[in-house]
Formats: structure tokens, C-alpha cells, sequence
């Protein structure tokens, strides 16, 4: 008998009981751009998607996409700056955002899921108003803070048995506005307002690293602000722990910054013992 078979089917077993302990969770799952990668990766990751769907996990996808907006905006001769991490959007912007984020990427992500036998479907947060937003800072233009969140499309998605698949594009409470939103924001404030079981928000780091630079598997709330007043958190890290702790107590049970360059990077987490970055849980 060949061993890599019978290692296979050891796997599986042992799967076993998180299979039980995640069936009929909501796993509300942040792709960023970065993390995206080749065609390859792309179908690696919506193989993931589909198994865990296969297995009873109503998996929830929310996408970022920043590199490919730069690229096109480049194209087209639009100069973009970003303040604490946020574009800067102005009317011409927001259109390019939208075009790219509910068009080439979310479709790329549909299709890559559909290839695998899933049934991704593709929205953004303007249908049925499922997320509402109002301006963040006067000096972003287009950038939206969600107000209000209307997540029953999601949930009648994925108790059709589709896996939603949603472009962080918003519309405005007041003059009909388009709204970018940062990924990694739409993905908590979605979370939230499902009450999650899980939230992984999908990067290109190893996790959350302490003083001596090594990621912390585990962490509390509480943990997360002490290693954030002592500068230890900070940088591009400090929107991902901000949307984590926001996240957890709107009742998103668990939040994972969880390293996409790692191979099955949510299977590991999901249905095994080990991990691959760092977990946040009261
Ligand atoms: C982001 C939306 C896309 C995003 C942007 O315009 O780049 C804001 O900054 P990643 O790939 O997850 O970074 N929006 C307001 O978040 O993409």
C-alpha cells in the first residue's frame, strides 16, 4: 500500500472532530489583494472555500484587491496616496476602485471558486443595502465608515448553499454616493453583524509578533492593546488588530491574523491542531 494513501486517509480521520465542531459555522473569511497571488494560489485558495463548504461550514468571502486598483489607476494616469493606510479617493478614484473591486477581482474570485465546483456568487455591499456607509475622515473623500449593516443577503445565500463572495464598495446613507471601503474593515463590520464563529483575516505576515519578535499563537483582547500602547503592534499590523478587537465585541467569537503565504492556510486553521498566525479571543 502506498504511505502517502494511508497518510491521507490518517488525515482525514483525525479531521474528524473539528469537522464536527465547525459544521454549520459562519467563517467569514478577508482575501486581500496581496494575498492573492497567482492563478495557482487563487485556485488553491477556492479549493479551500469549497472544501469547507463540502463539510458544512458557511463560508463568507470578502475580498480586498489594492495592488490591482494601483495598477489600473496607474493605467490610466491617476496619481493615489494613501493617509494611515487608507486611499485617498477622490470622485475619478472611486469609480477605478469600483470597477476593479466589483468587477476583474470579485469575478476572478467567483470564477476560481465555480472551477472548483462551488457556487460562488458575487455582490457588493451596495446590494440590498448590505452595508451603509457614511464619509470616515473629510480629508479621504470616498472613503466609507459602514453605519449600518443589512446581512440577510448573506445569510439567505449561504442557506441556498452559495458561497457569497463581496467587493468592499458601499453605498451612502444620504445623496445615493458610491463608497470605498477599506477590505479588512467591510470584512470585520460583516463579521460582526453576523456574529461570526470565526473571523481570518488572510495576510502576507507570519501573525502577530511580541518584543522578542516572535508570533503569538494566542492572544487576548487585553494582550493585543498592552503589545499596541507598548509600539510593539504597530504599522500596517494596527488596522488588522483594530478591526479584530471592533470584530469581537460586536460577537465575532474568534479572529485570526492568518498568514495566506502558507499553503491550505485555512484548512490548518480551521481542521487542525495547528495554526498558521496568530488567534484573538476573549
Ligand atoms: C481599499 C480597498 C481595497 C482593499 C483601497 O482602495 O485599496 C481603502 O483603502 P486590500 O488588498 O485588502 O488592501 N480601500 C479605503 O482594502 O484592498
Amino acid at each position: 500500500m502506498n504511505r502517502d494513501w494511508i497518510a491521507t486517509a490518517r488525515t482525514l480521520s483525525e479531521a474528524l472532530p473539528y469537522l464536527q465542531r465547525y459544521t454549520g459555522a459562519v467563517v467569514v473569511i478577508k482575501f486581500g489583494g496581496n494575498a492573492m497571488g497567482d492563478d495557482e494560489a487563487m485556485a488553491e485558495f477556492a479549493r479551500d472555500v469549497v472544501l469547507m463548504r463540502q463539510v458544512g461550514v458557511n463560508p463568507v468571502v470578502v475580498h480586498g484587491g489594492g495592488p490591482m486598483i494601483n495598477d489600473l489607476l496607474n493605467r490610466l494616469g491617476i496619481k493615489t496616496d494613501f493617509v494611515r493606510g487608507k486611499r485617498v479617493t477622490d470622485k475619478a478614484t472611486v469609480e477605478v476602485v469600483e470597477m476593479v473591486l466589483s468587477g476583474l477581482v470579485n469575478k476572478r474570485i467567483v470564477q476560481a471558486i465555480n472551477d472548483q465546483g462551488g457556487r460562488a456568487v458575487g455582490i457588493s455591499g451596495k446590494d440590498d443595502d448590505l452595508m451603509v456607509c457614511v464619509a470616515d475622515d473629510p480629508e479621504l473623500g470616498f472613503v466609507g465608515r459602514p453605519v449600518e449593516m443589512n446581512v440577510q443577503v448573506i445569510r439567505d445565500l449561504y442557506a441556498a448553499g452559495m458561497i457569497p463572495v463581496i467587493a468592499p464598495v458601499a453605498t451612502g446613507m444620504e445623496d445615493n454616493e458610491t463608497f470605498n471601503v477599506n477590505g479588512d474593515t467591510a470584512a470585520g463590520a460583516i463579521a460582526g453583524a453576523l456574529k461570526a464563529d470565526r473571523l481570518l483575516l488572510l495576510t502576507d505576515v507570519s501573525g502577530v509578533k511580541d518584543e522578542s519578535g516572535e508570533v503569538v499563537t494566542q492572544l487576548t483582547p487585553d494582550q493585543v492593546r498592552e503589545l499596541t500602547d507598548k509600539g510593539v503592534i504597530a504599522g500596517g499590523m494596527i488596522p488588522k488588530t483594530e478591526t479584530a478587537l471592533k470584530a469581537i465585541e460586536e460577537g465575532v467569537r474568534a479572529v485570526v491574523i492568518l498568514d495566506g503565504r502558507v499553503p491550505n492556510a485555512c484548512l490548518l486553521e480551521l481542521f487542525t491542531d495547528h495554526g498558521a498566525g496568530s488567534l484573538i479571543r476573549s
